[in-house]
């Protein structure tokens, strides 16, 4: 990774550890973000540190994710957030501001810095050539505490663009065809670096885009240069001075290179249930269309507006369709509020939506049974929207603004409605950051607000002498944190573990909870099996937490995605990783495990010793991996995270 410009940027960050693919390294981290569904849990962890302030420099708190306030929690939730932002040191974007990748990028966004943000779509600020991560809340409140961040040291792949977008194709294109080629699992630990002259016919939104959805690949952050292009973009946010010059260095080492000829992409779409299951929109043209969403983080950027509405001015929707529009930002929303963007919308037939998640999360705006919803956000699993027969697809917003005319997925190049709009903007962005509440110097007179909504942290069990239960549920391959832990209607819990617990799993095996809780109650361990990929999409810890408040000791699976294995060690849950399909195969769903003497094996997996587990009931004994860093292995030892650091801090 000699030369890459992740290498440099995190050389500069580097606290310990080798900088070689595969070592575990920590890394100091100057900003951190945090949005309202995660950001209660995290500052409720940051309070129980004891710190006076926060360390780091800078911290920023959003509310973009709950905003829809059917019952007091949500609310609840943002007075808690606002007033311990204001106690502790931490800038505070109140609803309405946007949603937190957008606005960051925006608004404090700085090239060669490293950002920690509890979203797992935190990567955007790569777009900037930040070394931008997503991770548990937990983590994002230690890094507030000043602690430096543990991560395995990335492999680092050169994503080389050249040529140029034609008409009609997107940046959205782009990164579906990363997608198509990658694919959404085995790209763990890996860093997505954009190099080629392709670069520089990107604009920084465009980038954003890219970086956004490498999330979906399961990377641990994408990274784009940062040039010309770069501070243009930020001194038209009136921030010239975060840009600085950062690129590779001609003769950067990569551990693997795959080149994208921007100008030979086609418009491309990800069909359900999955954002790695790309095809060409031609190949699905005609197909029957109910809805269509323009927004969310990855694609509601001013131009992508301003494209979307040229698309549809003098036009109107079909009679079919429910069309909706969430702009990114506030920013985004009053410009398209001075140039007649918005009312291009408006005379379309547009339902003009709040700057925040909204839809994205299943939040509103779930489509009628079995219907066909075109989206230009970034996941599609079984269920998010929040009506289960629903099919999604995720496109670009071209391919969004065309379809909601014709009431059909059409291919931008297979129709003569319009041509392919030029869009440019080169003057000023509104910056006014009138949303924005900056901490005072002087805290000691503000007070916490906690409402009947705001718990307290979770506390995890220790360690005992022996691990024996069951295996309280087995599930497939693929198994998201939206399946563990959905979000939806269910979202405004995220401060109260014992009520939010009650949905674990719910609409997998709605009695999960129940099965697992009884086993706690008895003393005994539940257990969950699962096949390849699991916990892959948001950086939830909710999808650790309550599993770890209903009992659950071990997750078995073929694999475990990068964040929610990083999410299970700090809540004290073992990442065991099944040998092989046929041990997956032979566990059963109920099967009595146990695992003798966990201490002694955890320590003994640093050296590279499988953990026995017994089944009792299927009567062999399987051996599994447990791919942890000594830091992790001793938040398992200790009881979790919070446990281990107070110690160190004391
Ligand atoms: C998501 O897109 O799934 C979310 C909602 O933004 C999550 C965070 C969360 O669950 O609160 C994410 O991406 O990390
Ligand atoms: Fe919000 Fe959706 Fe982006 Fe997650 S992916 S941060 S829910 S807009």
């Amino acid at each position: 990774m000699k030369g890459t410009l992740t290498y440099k940027i995190l050389k500069e960050h580097l606290v310990s550890g080798q900088l070689e693919a595969g070592c575990p390294v920590e890394i100091r981290i100057d900003q951190t973000l945090t949005q309202d569904a995660t950001g209660t849990m995290a500052y409720l962890q940051f309070e129980s540190l004891g710190l006076d302030r926060v360390r780091n420099e800078l911290a920023v708190s959003y509310v973009d994710h709950n905003t829809i306030q059917v019952g007091f929690e949500n609310a609840d939730d943002h007075r808690y957030l606002q007033s311990v932002a204001a106690k502790k040191g931490v800038v505070f974007s109140r609803a309405g501001n946007g949603i937190c990748h957008q606005v960051h990028l925006e608004r404090f966004g700085q090239c060669g810095k490293t950002l920690l943000g509890s979203d797992s779509h935190t990567p955007t600020g790569g777009a900037l050539g930040m070394i931008a991560i997503g991770s548990g809340g937990l983590d994002v409140a230690l890094a507030m505490a000043g602690v430096p961040f543990s991560l395995v040291c990335p492999r680092v792949v050169e994503i080389r663009l050249t040529g140029k977008l034609r008409g009609f194709v997107t940046a959205k294109d782009v990164i579906l065809a990363v997608l198509q080629h990658f694919g959404v699992k085995g790209n763990v630990n890996t860093v997505f670096e954009y190099t080629g002259e392709g670069v520089r016919t990107l604009s920084v939104p465009e980038r954003a885009t890219i970086c956004n959805m490498g999330a979906e690949c399961g990377v641990t952050c994408s990274l784009f240069p940062s040039d010309e292009i770069t501070k243009d973009f930020l001194e038209r946010q009136h921030r010239g001075e975060a840009f600085r010059a950062m690129s590779a260095a001609e003769d950067a080492l990569y551990d693997d290179s795959f080149e994208i000829d921007l100008s030979s992409l086609e418009p491309l779409a990800a069909c359900p249930h999955s954002p790695g299951n790309v095809r060409p929109v031609r190949e699905l043209r005609g197909l029957k269309t109910d809805q269509v969403l323009i927004g969310s983080c990855t694609n509601s950027s001013y131009l992508d507006l301003v494209t979307a509405s040229r698309i549809l001015e003098g036009r109107r929707i079909a009679d079919t369709v429910s069309f909706g529009v969430a702009p990114g930002s506030r920013q985004v929303l009053m410009m398209i509020t001075e140039d007649g963007t918005l009312e291009r919308f408006i005379k379309a037939g547009a339902r003009i939506l709040e700057s925040a998640c909204g839809f994205c999360i299943g939040n509103h705006q779930s489509p009628s049974t079995d219907a066909v919803s075109l989206r230009t956000n970034n996941r599609n699993f079984e269920g998010r929207s929040g009506t289960k027969s629903a099919n999604v697809y995720l496109v670009s917003p071209v391919v969004a603004a065309l379809s909601s005319i014709t009431g059909e997925i059409t291919d931008p190049f297979d129709q003569n409605i319009v041509s392919a709009p030029e869009v440019s903007f080169s003057g000023d962005f509104i910056c006014d950051d009138g949303l924005l509440i900056f901490p005072p110097s002087d805290a000691s007179g503000v007070e916490i607000v906690r409402g009947p909504n705001i718990g307290q942290p979770p506390q995890c069990p220790s360690l005992p002498d022996m691990l024996r239960g069951e295996v309280s549920l087995k599930v497939g391959d693929k198994i998201t944190t939206d399946h563990i832990m959905p979000a939806g209607a269910r979202l405004k819990y995220r401060s109260n573990i014992p009520v939010y617990s009650q949905f674990v799993f719910e609409n997998v095996d709605a009695s999960f909870h129940q099965r697992s809780a009884a086993l706690r109650d008895e003393g005994r361990a539940s257990f969950i099996v699962a096949g390849y990929s699991y916990g892959q999409g948001s950086s939830r810890e909710h999808a650790a937490i309550c599993p770890m408040y209903l009992g659950v000791r071990a997750v078995m699976a073929l694999s475990i995605e990068r964040i929610h294995q990083a999410n299970l060690c700090n809540f004290g849950i073992l990442p065991l990783t099944i040998a092989s399909q046929q041990d997956y195969e032979e566990i059963k769903m109920s099967d009595e495990l146990v695992i003798d003497n966990p201490a002694l094996q955890i320590k003994r997996s640093l050296e590279g010793h499988p953990v026995e587990v017994r089944d009792l009931t299927g009567g062999k004994t399987y051996f599994m991996k447990l791919s942890v860093t000594p830091l992790q292995a001793e938040m398992l030892l200790k009881g979790g995270r919070l446990n281990q650091i107070r110690e160190a801090l004391k």
